[in-house]
């Protein structure tokens, strides 16, 4: 899937599969060529994209599943126990049904009304079996979990050339901002885009460190400086370095001292105006990383950055290590960000674009 929308813009590089240090200092010397202005729908047809969606969404399927399965074995193991016990769709199953939604941690509020859509689109369809509730379970979930804007809002105007999209990825320590850096870069670098990262988390060595691995492994560019280097310098740095590779993604990873809100604020405040005062018209997402397995307290997280930073967006990871990744309902409902991302592992392809439809399926059915 074709994640940025891009005009005027190489999206062919036959340069590739060369060495990132390559790629970058091969970059300036490439003239846009005829082939560099692609339709939409040129570069489906010229990608086999189309062809291959079919065959793509049954992937992701597995991959989902495989992902949730302890989620899946938790939600829908539950929920099968309990329609084969009630039969009938009384208020005794109703209330089991929102028991087991609040344990895999969907949230009190949320877990209520989810149930009660479950209730009022069984009681249109008047069925009372409980055997047929599945799939309006799965139904139900999907819809939930449907937002609109959950795609990256990265798409440059017609009148912009040259100026990379930014990513400022944000979260508290361990919530996998590294891990999902590097999976994002991997991700774009293989859609033909060309990368950079900007190491502003200076707090400690092994933080820069880490990323530079990552970035070495993925084959990017990283921009860093010492530990305890200024972030908005680092950024600041990346920024004209983006610039001069003309590089098309700029990932931002910042550091996460949740402890204090007001240096939180300040630290990512100073960095989001350093990239308006240097480029004022890129478009720009701040993602926010949440760890599944932290259950509730993500929820409040998410709030406290949402204030200090504003968010335009969630990547949700480690749902592979978790039963209770029933937290995306929670997140869903509750935040009003959509969620853009979610990990369901520690390898580089362990990031997959949230899809509702994929996600609900992947829980719930057979
Ligand atoms: N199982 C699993 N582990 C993850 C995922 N994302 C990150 N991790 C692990 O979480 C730990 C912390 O990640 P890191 O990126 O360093 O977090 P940061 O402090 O926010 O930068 C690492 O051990 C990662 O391998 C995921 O989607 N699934
Ligand atoms: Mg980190």
């Amino acid at each position: 899937m074709a994640l940025f929308k891009r005009k005027n813009k190489k999206q062919d590089h036959p340069e590739q599969e060369s060495s990132s240090e390559q790629l970058l200092s091969d970059v300036e010397e490439l003239p846009l060529t005829e082939e560099d202005h692609h339709s939409d729908s040129e570069l489906d047809s010229f990608t086999g994209e189309a062809q291959s969606k079919q065959k793509g969404k049954r992937g992701l399927f597995e991959k989902f599943k495989q992902g949730l399965s302890k989620t899946r074995n938790n939600l829908s193991g539950k929920i099968n126990e309990l329609v084969h016990i009630s039969k009938k769709l009384d208020d005794e199953f109703w209330e089991e049904l929102e028991e087991i939604l609040i344990q895999a941690d969907v949230g009190v509020n949320t877990s209520l009304e989810l149930v009660e859509r479950i209730r009022q689109t069984a009681r249109k369809q008047k069925i009372s079996d409980s055997s047929a509730i599945m799939g309006i379970i799965a139904e139900e979930v999907r819809e939930m979990l449907t937002h609109p804007g959950s795609e990256l809002e990265l798409r440059e105007d017609d009148n912009l050339d040259g100026t990379p999209a930014v990513i400022m990825v944000v979260g508290v320590n361990g919530a996998g901002k590294t891990t999902s850096i590097a999976k994002l870069a991997h991700r774009f670098k293989n859609e033909h885009k060309r990368v950079l990262l900007a190491a502003a988390d200076t707090f400690r060595a092994a933080a820069i460190d880490q990323l530079q691995i990552w970035a070495d492994r993925v084959g990017v560019e990283l921009v860093k400086h010492q530990e305890g280097a200024d972030p908005g310098a680092v950024v600041f740095d990346a920024l004209s370095a983006a610039k001069a590779r003309k590089a098309d993604i700029l990932i931002i990873d910042t550091a996460g001292r949740l402890q204090n809100k007001t240096n939180l604020m300040k630290e990512i405040s100073k960095i989001k105006k350093i990239i308006e005062r240097e480029m004022p018209q890129v478009p720009r997402e701040v993602l926010l990383v949440l760890d599944a397995t932290t259950g509730q307290n993500a929820i409040s997280q998410a709030r406290v950055f949402q204030e200090a930073t504003g968010v335009s967006g969630i990547i949700l990871s480690k749902l592979d290590g978790t039963a209770k990744g029933g937290i995306i309902l929670a997140i869903a409902s509750e935040l009003k960000i959509p969620v853009k991302f979610v990990g369901i592992g520690e390898g580089l392809d362990d990031i997959k674009a949230f899809d509702p439809e994929v996600f609900a399926r992947a829980l719930f059915a057979e």
